[in-house]
Formats: C-alpha cells, structure tokens, sequence
C-alpha cells in the first residue's frame, strides 16, 4: 500500500487530497498542529480515513517523529500560513512557518531517506503570490519572481530550498506554482468565501451588506478539487518539476460579485456591497494569470470546473448551510 503524509491536512487542499488518495487505496497520514486542535474533528469526520499525527512545521524532531511514524513514500507539503493580508501583521511567524517550515520538512525527509535521497517522493505547494508584481503576462515556470507580501517572500524561500534540496542532493521534490484555488471549504477570510457566505445569506434576509477591499484586483481562480489532482500527478512522474496550476482565466472581483449576487437574483449589488479600506493591502498583486501549458502537456491535467461553476457551486453549499 502506498503511504503519504500530508502536511496542512486541516486545510481545503488537505480535505481534497486526503479524499483523493485514500480513493486511490493509499494509507493517508496527516499532521495536525497544536495540543487539542479543533480542526482534529473536522479531519475525522470528514475524511475518516486519514490518520492522524501531531508535529508542528517549525519543530524538526516533531517531523522526523511523524517521518518515522508514517513511513511515507509521498510527502505533500501544504501546511503554511496562507492568509496574504495577514503576513504583513505578523510577518516573523508567517516566515517561521511558510519559509523555514519548508526547509525544516525537507530536511527531516532528506535525513529520512538516508543513502536513496528520492525514496521519498516530495510535493511544495508553491503559489503564484511568488509573481506579485508581474513580470510578464500570462505567468509561467520561467517568469521572474517579484513578491509583493511576507507570504509571497516566504513562498519563494520555500519554492528555492525545493528547487536546491532537488539539485543538491537529487531528492525527487517537486514545486506547484498553484494559481489561486477555493471550494465550499475555503476558508471564511478569502475573497471567494467571504461573498458566497456573506451572499447567501443577503438572499435569506439575515444580513444586508458585506464590507470589502480592493474590487479591482484580478485573480485567476480555479477549484481546489481539480488542483490537488495536479498534485499527485507531479508525484508520479519519473523525474521532479516544477509547475504551473492554474485556469489561464482572469476575472475581477468585480466580477466575482457579480456572478455571485446573481445566483440568487440580485443583479443590483451595488447597495449590499460597502468599501471599507481595512481590506485594502500595503501592496497588491494585481493581475494574476497562469499559463498552465506545461502541466496540460506533462501531466494532462486540466481544470474540469468554469469561474461560473465555481462560484455557483460555492453560493450553493452556503445557502444549503445557512437555511434556517
Ligand atoms: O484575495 C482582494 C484582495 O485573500 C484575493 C491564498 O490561498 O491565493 C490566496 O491568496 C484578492 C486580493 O486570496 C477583499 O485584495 C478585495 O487581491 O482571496 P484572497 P490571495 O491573497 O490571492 C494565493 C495563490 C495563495 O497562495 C494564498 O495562500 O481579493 N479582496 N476585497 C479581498 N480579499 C479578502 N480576503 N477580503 C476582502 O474583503
């Protein structure tokens, strides 16, 4: 049986991957955070199957434990502080975790795999923040690195460490440059869950407006579910890469108000949608846009869910959950 330990399995991309391999006959472990976690709940009830362990990305001994433990010949690395607004108020814990994290989990999977470095087959979630300020449009592997928020530093940290454990020691890690991806499971603080919670329930009559930031800002959002496939397919190559994940779409916030408040018939938002500048950024990534040909070709991936759908499919799950 195939065995893979998943780090940030509390989180949307771990739920979706959990399923994923443990759909395909592998023993999933995963690592959970902190002494009586509340999200240990949430794992168990909705991928039973995962077992679970406790380590902390920022405790070494704590991985080499879950390494032994486990005895994994895939590692997924997604555990990170991900909220971009939040890395400029506490940009020392967000490079703790999101940067040397990466080289601590590294490091216990090198030692793990002792004299055969690529035993283990190791996956960075790596993420199209890296491109801030872009360099070039659409952005792909090749495009030039220009973050814009402590995040977005730290991914890079981890997205070269990866590239470096992979040169030096001829680890078999590779890197997704995941382009932004959301679900009913996203979490409450992102653009995309933030309106379909707040318009579902607009369409109820339990709230009447919603304060956002910057409406301008473009993202290229795909769904998670479909991006966690790409994953596991950078793992089953015979030789580590890295790779873009992304739609090759771009749409506004704007937008994705727009296509939101219209599920539930409101074509006027305008009066339910105040601007509040607490939302605003220090400095924004303004226009996102993934040129995802090389995983198309290499992996034969694709995203198999529109903007539409999404958005669709995530205002639906919310007004499911918030019907009295
Ligand atoms: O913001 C704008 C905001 O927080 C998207 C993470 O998964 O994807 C995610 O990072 C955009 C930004 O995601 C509000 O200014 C406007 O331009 O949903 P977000 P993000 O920052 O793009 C990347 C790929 C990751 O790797 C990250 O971990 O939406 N925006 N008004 C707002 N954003 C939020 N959160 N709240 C607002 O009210």
């Amino acid at each position: 049986m195939t065995r893979a330990l998943v780090t940030g399995i509390t989180g949307q991309d771990g739920l979706y991957l959990a399923e994923l391999l443990l759909s395909k006959g592998y023993e999933v472990f995963g690592l959970v955070r902190g002494q009586n976690n509340p999200k240990y709940d949430l794992v168990r009830q909705q991928v039973p199957g995962v077992q679970l362990l406790t380590g902390d990305l920022t405790d070494l001994s704590s991985l080499m434990r879950a390494l032994e433990t486990s005895e994994p010949t895939e590692v997924y690395n997604l555990g990170a502080i991900s909220f971009v607004a939040y890395s400029w108020e506490n940009a020392h814990v967000t490079t703790e975790v999101t940067a040397k994290g990466v080289l601590n989990i590294l490091e216990a999977t090198r030692l793990f795999c002792g004299p055969t470095p690529d035993a283990v087959r190791f996956y960075q979630a790596s993420s199209s923040e890296m491109f801030g300020k872009v360099q070039q449009v659409p952005q792909s592997e090749q495009t030039l690195l220009w973050p814009r928020s402590p995040y977005g530093v730290a991914k890079v940290f981890g997205h070269y460490m990866t590239i470096n454990y992979r040169e030096s020691y001829g680890m078999h890690a590779s890197s997704g440059i995941l382009f932004n991806h959301e679900s009913p499971r996203r979490g409450p603080e992102f653009v995309t869950r933030k309106v379909s919670m707040a318009v579902a329930r607009i369409a109820l009559g339990l709230q009447e407006t919603v304060s956002m930031g910057n409406l301008d800002a473009r993202r290229d959002w795909g769904f998670a579910g479909d991006y966690v496939d790409a994953m596991h397919r950078m793992l089953q190559q015979p030789v580590a890469d890295d790779y873009v994940v992304s739609t090759g779409r771009t749409h506004s916030i704007r937008e994705l108000l727009d296509v939101a408040f219209a599920r539930v018939g409101i074509d006027d938002w305008g009066r339910h949608v105040e601007l509040d500048k607490r939302f605003l950024r220090p400095a924004e990534v303004d226009l996102l846009i993934g040129d995802s040909a090389k995983a198309r070709s290499v992996l034969d991936w694709q995203p198999t869910v529109s903007f539409e759908q999404l958005v669709h499919m995530m205002v639906d799950a919310d007004l499911a959950a918030a019907r009295p």
